[in-house]
């Protein structure tokens, strides 16, 4: 067999696209989709790329997920501005509503975007980096299933609750963060429980507690937080703001609701932007001069900046294209000739 050839980002992202409209998803909305999940793949972010395809799919074929939703905007004039993804992908949803999320942070200096009732599989950066390349600074939370226990706890409980931040840079690619408040995503697991590879220690206790490097037996069990109770406290801070506050479902509701793991979860999520020249607009100072003298700063140690990996990766998969396994290939082959029948049973 001969070695797989890269493909193009633009490439790649016209087979995903036409995957999902082929599996019933509306032009519009399979774009978005595919547009999160390439850029994964194009970062090398292997968790929340086309791996993630196959979870797509599955919502899809369990009557799930709407692939045919057309997200609704509800704008009162206040800061909060609202979409509801009327049960379809939370991509979509963000796409229709960051103009207007945009514009009324540009208005107040400070404005949230909820996101309502949306099925949610993706990593967040993509929507803080949409916001600093209009210049804004951004927050993006959600919960995910209650897999993750409590500091000093042992069942699960918390969701893995992705936290992303963005900042504009006066040149070159923006300032961005963006993790999992548990150890790892739960995507990480999962792909190491699909290649036969241990978990690292301290990722997870099996479902009696105990400390274990066994993926099968991790995924039974409770993932840990980062940072002991401080990334309890922030995916705590996140079920609350992206859940609570906002009357969508917390992760143990989300669990609840799906009735399966394997399924990805629906409840909302929250976006906050910042336009930095309307809060420093009396002191005279420049805040993206002065967040470059930090960022700086930072990378004069010899310390790496978050997403220059990502960075670098991207650079490399725009110059050279993405290198696909042959199982990946193939699999992508499946979806195309046998959309929603291939992940049927
Ligand atoms: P990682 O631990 O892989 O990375 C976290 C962040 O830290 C990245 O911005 C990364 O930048 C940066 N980073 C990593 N190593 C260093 C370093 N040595 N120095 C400086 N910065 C560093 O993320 P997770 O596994 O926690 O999460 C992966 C993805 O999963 C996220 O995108 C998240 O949104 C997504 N997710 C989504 C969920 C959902 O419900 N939708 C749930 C949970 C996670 P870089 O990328 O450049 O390495
Ligand atoms: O990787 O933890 C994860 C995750 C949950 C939902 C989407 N990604």
């Amino acid at each position: 067999m001969t070695d797989p050839a890269p493909v193009s980002v633009d490439a790649l992202l016209a087979r995903v696209t036409g995957i999902f409209e082929g599996c019933g998803v509306r032009p519009d909305a399979a774009a978005s989709v595919a547009r999160v999940i390439v850029a994964g793949e194009r970062d090398a972010c292997k968790s929340h790329g086309i791996y993630r395809i196959e979870g797509c799919l599955k919502v899809l074929a369990a009557g799930k997920v709407n692939g045919q939703a057309v997200p609704r905007l509800h704008d009162e004039g206040r800061a909060v501005v609202e979409v509801d993804a009327v049960g379809g992908f939370s991509n979509p949803a963000f796409d229709a509503a960051l103009d207007l999320l945009d514009a009324r942070a540009r208005d107040t200096g400070l404005a949230a975007l909820v996101i309502r009732d949306c099925l949610h599989f993706s990593a967040l950066w993509h929507d803080v980096e949409a916001l600093a390349g209009r210049g804004l600074a951004g927050l993006s939370m959600c919960p995910s299933y209650s897999f993750v226990a409590p500091a000093g706890g042992t069942t699960p409980l918390l969701g893995t609750n992705p936290f992303a931040f963005g900042w504009p840079r006066s040149s070159g690619d923006p300032y961005v963060f963006d993790f999992a408040t548990s150890v790892a995503a739960r995507g990480e697991i999962e792909l190491h429980r699909r290649a036969g590879t241990p978990i690292p220690e301290g990722w997870a206790m099996d479902a009696d507690g105990n400390p274990t490097t066994d993926p099968e037996a991790a995924l039974a069990g409770a993932m840990l937080t980062f940072g002991g109770h401080k990334g309890s406290a922030l995916s705590t801070m996140i079920e609350l703001l992206s859940g609570a506050m906002l009357g969508e479902f917390m992760s143990r509701e989300a669990l609840d609701f799906m009735g399966r793991t394997d399924l990805l979860p629906r409840h909302g999520a929250l976006v906050l932007a910042f336009d930095p020249t309307v809060f420093a607009a009396r002191s005279g100072r420049d805040p993206l001069a002065e967040g470059e003298k930090l960022l700086d700063a930072i990378a004069e140690q010899g310390a790496r900046l978050p997403s220059q990996r990502r960075f670098r990766a991207r650079a490399a998969a725009l110059s050279d294209g993405i290198l696909l396994s042959a199982a990946e290939l193939a699999q992508l082959d499946r979806f195309e000739t046998e959309g929603l029948s291939a992940v049927a049973g």
